[in-house]
């Protein structure tokens, strides 16, 4: 249910059940994290893409396998969450390649990622509310970081659509691409940061992140701590030189 394929330095994840939307299984689940987590640790790869197969990127839980038998807290807690953390413990970039349409925990796992590259023909569905259930999948957690509370409430309430040129102003959308550039234009992102300094890449991430829950001075120290690392960083050092001499730096992502 999960094609995994490595292409210089860029892993492609996609959910792969064109037939259903990309439904998300208890299977499909396990073998996203396990896809995410060979990923972060591979030294081959310092981007990963999350993509859809078909026309869509993700429709949510499979609502086929829905029934009175199933606790949903335990699906929350040991099928979903595992892949939450699994993406929020990646210290390399993850683009969402939204393809098609996400909703429900779809959406929820193109929020999670660190871009959302969108197709001009791929919208968001805050769909939890329309089918009774609350927004899942560490959905609020990060809609309300990046649209603000009253936004992610109305959304939420409402379980509304929201179009790839709607996503763009509410900046839920880095890019919108028009669709006979698609698989060129995420290529082109994806090298463009498989090229960057990934080791630092992945301290912006944690150190942007502990801005959310850190007094000041909490901050600045992780920053400090941060910052330490990143400056004995090959990188860095190949970063000032290639400045010195004038020459576009190339770096090895350590
Ligand atoms: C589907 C699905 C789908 C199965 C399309 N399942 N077949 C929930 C419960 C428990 C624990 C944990 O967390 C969660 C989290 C959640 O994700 S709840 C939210 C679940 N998702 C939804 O409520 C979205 C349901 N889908 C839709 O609203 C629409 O299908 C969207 C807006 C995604 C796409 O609409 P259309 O482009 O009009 O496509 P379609 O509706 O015609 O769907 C195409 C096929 O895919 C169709 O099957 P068929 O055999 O008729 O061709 C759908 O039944 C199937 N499909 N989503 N989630």
């Amino acid at each position: 249910t999960i094609q995994y394929d490595v292409i210089q330095q860029v892993a492609t994840i996609t959910l792969h059940r064109p037939a259903k939307l990309n439904a998300i299984t208890l299977q499909l689940n396990a073998e996203l994290s396990k896809a995410l987590k060979q990923a972060s640790h591979s030294d081959d790869v310092r981007v990963i893409i999350l993509t859809g197969e078909g026309r869509a990127f993700c429709s949510g839980q499979d609502l086929t396998l829905a029934s009175d038998d199933v606790d949903y807290g335990d699906v929350l807690r040991t099928s979903y969450g595992p892949v939450v953390r699994a993406m929020e413990e990646c210290e390399k970039p993850i683009i969402a390649a939204v393809n098609g349409v996400a909703a429900g925990a779809g959406f929820s796992l193109a929020l999670a990622c660190d871009f959302r590259l969108m197709s001009e023909k791929a919208s968001f569905v805050q769909a939890f509310v329309q089918i009774g259930l609350i927004p899942d999948a560490g959905n609020l957690y990060y809609l309300s970081k990046l649209v603000g509370h009253a936004k992610a409430l109305e959304l939420s309430l409402l379980g509304g659509k929201v179009t790839a040129e709607e996503a763009k102003a509410l900046h839920l959308a880095t890019k919108v691409i028009p669709e006979e550039q698609w698989e060129e234009q995420v290529n082109a992102f994806a090298h463009q940061l498989a090229n960057m300094p990934t080791k630092t890449m992945g301290l912006i991430k944690r150190n942007l992140k502990a801005s959310w829950n850190s007094t000041l001075p909490e901050f600045l120290e992780a920053e400090a701590n941060g910052q330490k690392i990143a400056g004995l960083t090959n990188d860095h050092k190949e970063g000032v030189q290639a400045f010195l001499d004038k020459r576009p730096p190339l770096f090895q992502g350590n």
